[in-house]
This record gives C-alpha cells, structure tokens and sequence, in this order.
C-alpha cells in the first residue's frame, strides 16, 4: 500500500473536528428536510459577506502560487477558483431578491468577522504559498462535503435548497476539491517539517471557524 499522504494523516488525526464541520446539525437538518428557513436565510446573509473576503483570500493565493509555485498550472486551478467566485456571487445576489434580503445592509457576525480575520492574516505576504493553497483545499472540502451529503439517495432535501446544495456538493466540485488536495499535498511533501507544522495549524483553524460558522446558523442547543 502507498504511504498516506499529510492531508490523509491529518484528516485521521483529526476526524472528530472534521466530521463536526462536514457533519454539523444543520447540514442533517437540510439532508432530513427538518430545515429552519430563518437558519438558511442567516447563512444566505453571512457566508455572502465570508465570500467576500474569501475572494480577497484566494486572490493571495494566486499571488503566492505566482511567486512561489514549482507548476504553473496551480495558477489555472486558482484563477478557475475565482471565476467560480464570480458565478458565486451572481447566485447569492439572485437568491437574496427571491428571499426579500439587502445583501449591502447585511452585518457580519461574530464568527464572520473572525473567519474573514483568520483569511486576512493568512494573505499576509510571510504566509507561505503551501500554508495557504492547504487552507484554501479544506475551506472548499468542507463545504463540498457538507453539501454533497444532502444530495444522496433516500435524502429530504427541499426542492428550493437543491440548487444551492448542488453549487457545492456536485461532482465537479468534488473532483476540483481533489485537485486542490493533490497541489497541497504535493507542496507538503516538498517542504520543510517547519512549513509542515504551520499548514496543520491552519488546518484546524479552518475546521474550528467552519464548525463555529455553522454554530452561528443553527446554534447548538
Ligand atoms: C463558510 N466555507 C464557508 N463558506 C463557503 N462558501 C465555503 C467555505 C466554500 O466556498
């Protein structure tokens, strides 16, 4: 058998936290149709405001890879990344007329604000590309899946919240999520134990601020 690559070992070692962000309360109340529409229209609101500095985040990474890549078709996989974005954004902004949101008027919360925190501090020019591209493969995994779990067979997902689990949880998106792996993995496995430490600590800082965003939504009782 091959060896397990670092993402590998760190999604063992750290399973709990991993299946508490892609398993999280309200992701089960969307797959079993029990859905709190208030709870969908506050994560509509909040993760277009995380978008936004997601989109600055990713715009640093291409920066990075710019600098600091070995293969320059990691630049294509993150320049499709932020055309993704700019579909994103065009899907919130519909979403919003249909619900009655004003997406200018919305406020971050807490765990927004921090999350777009912790982006900001891995934009920093001293964070390494490797640190970052790693962050930048979980925070999409997670949400693909999340996401693909409420599509599976047997599943009671509302018809009105397909389309948006689709966006995440579709194949494509899966195998983007992998491709997005194999450049971190690639970059671990090059790079110092140093580098090394510094990816796995934001690897559980992206899993601490997906769990707490997703809290924020459906808060736990
Ligand atoms: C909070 N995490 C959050 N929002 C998102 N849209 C993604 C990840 C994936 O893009």
């Amino acid at each position: 058998a091959g060896a397990m690559t670092a993402t590998e070992s760190w999604l063992r070692k750290h399973r709990l936290i991993y299946t508490g962000a892609t398993r999280h309360p309200f992701i089960l109340t969307i797959r079993d149709g029990t859905i709190d529409l208030s709870a969908f229209k506050t994560w509509l609101e909040q993760d277009f405001g995380f978008l936004r500095s997601f989109a600055a985040f990713v715009g640093s990474v291409l920066v990075k890879a710019w600098k600091e890549s070995d293969d320059r078709a990691d630049e294509e996989v993150i320049l499709a990344c932020l055309a993704a974005l700019n579909d994103e954004f065009a899907w919130f902004k519909k979403e919003s007329l249909k619900r009655d949101i004003n997406l200018s008027e919305v406020v971050p919360q807490n765990a927004t604000a921090g999350y777009s925190r912790f982006l900001e501090s891995l934009m920093r020019p001293e964070v390494e590309y490797t640190v970052a591209i790693t962050a930048l493969w979980l925070i999409e995994a997670v949400y693909h899946e999340s996401f693909a779990h409420c599509l599976e067979e047997g599943t009671k997902t509302p018809l009105e919240l397909r389309e948006a689990c689709e966006r995440w949880g579709n194949e494509g998106f899966g195998s983007y999520c992998n491709t997005l792996k194999k450049i971190a993995d690639r970059r671990l496995e090059m790079g110092s134990e140093e580098v090394s430490k510094k990816a796995e600590v934001g690897f559980l800082r992206v899993l601490e601020y997906e769990v707490e965003f997703w809290n924020m939504v459906c808060p736990p009782h």
